[in-house]
């Protein structure tokens, strides 16, 4: 079903991209915890500035064993359903079909639409974000073993902005665990600081870019130098832990995960909280807004 919405003009922009012929890095111009922290706040002083000076956060044991296995047997239901079904919202991985990524699990299936609602959850976000929030994108990402593919580094507000109209960093991702994630299987890597710079690329977004970029991105790449620069001034964090862990990071963090070639899959929910003070705008890139189930324009 296609939905139409009125797309609002994007204001001025301040954070352009995929325009110039060379790259540059500009400084963030947006706060990063939008609340002011107080004894009542659902983290405690510490975690809220280690988030605000690192960009992400990582809270191991977030979630009960129990929970973990309601929402594993889930993803294990919907990896089988999905490794025989196609679907829009279903992409395989870079030379095989294996499953990669199923998007919009908070619309399509109860079970993720509870965990994304999950009140511990939610009071988080509602802190960094300093207001109601709703979900602009979610996705399960499987990294099965030997075959999952990396995902090269990037800035998710990049893409957001440039191929989303979000106007402003004031999204964060929230990567639930649901299997182990070892320093061998592929998990996520974070440079701890990037997230007050925005790496603007080079080259023009094609029409219809996210049919490809879902599997393996190349336009809103981060050049070598840019990516140096950032390793050599922020270093290279690799949170792991437990299923049931969850990592917090904000929208603007350069982040990135190598292939999988253990036998051991790592399957993670992403879900993307934005405020509702910053909902999408007419894409940046002048070009057509990417389909619902990619960057939810619609949503409450
Ligand atoms: O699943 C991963 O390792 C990376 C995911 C990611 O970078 C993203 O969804 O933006």
């Amino acid at each position: 079903m296609t939905v139409e919405h009125t797309i609002t003009q994007a204001p001025a922009d301040r954070y352009p991209s995929r325009v110039a012929q060379e790259p540059s890095i500009l400084r963030r111009s947006d706060p990063i915890v939008y609340s002011k922290w107080s004894t009542d706040s659902p983290l405690t002083q510490e975690q809220s500035s280690f988030y605000e000076r690192n960009g992400y956060l990582f809270l191991e044991n977030f979630f009960s064993p129990a929970e973990v296995e309601d929402w594993k047997a889930e993803l294990k239901r919907l990896q089988k359903q999905y490794r025989e079904g196609e679907a829009e919202h279903v992409i395989r991985e870079p030379g095989s079909d294996e499953v990669r990524s199923i998007f919009a699990v908070h619309d399509h299936n109860p079970v993720f639409r509870g965990l994304s609602a999950h009140p511990k959850l939610t009071a988080i976000m509602e802190y960094l974000l300093g207001s109601k929030t709703y979900i602009h994108q979610s996705r399960i990402n499987f990294k099965p073993g030997f075959t999952g593919k990396e995902f090269y580094w990037h800035s998710d507000f990049e893409t957001w902005h440039v191929e989303d109209g979000m106007p402003a960093m004031r999204a964060l991702s929230c990567s639930i665990a649901l299997e182990d994630n070892n320093p061998y299987n592929g998990p996520l890597m974070v440079m701890p600081g990037s997230h007050n710079k925005f790496v603007s690329c080079v080259g023009r977004t094609p029409e219809n870019h996210f049919k490809q970029s879902l599997r393996k991105q190349e336009y809103g790449v981060p050049d070598q130098e840019s990516l140096t620069f950032l390793a050599q001034n922020y270093g290279i964090d690799m949170p792991v832990g437990k299923a049931g862990s969850v990592l917090l990071f904000d929208c603007n963090v350069m982040h990135g995960s190598a292939s999988n070639i253990s036998p051991y899959p790592r399957s993670n929910v992403f879900l993307v909280y934005n405020s509702v003070e910053n909902r999408l705008v007419r894409p940046y890139s002048g070009q057509q807004p990417r389909p619902e189930y990619i960057a939810a324009r619609g949503a409450q």
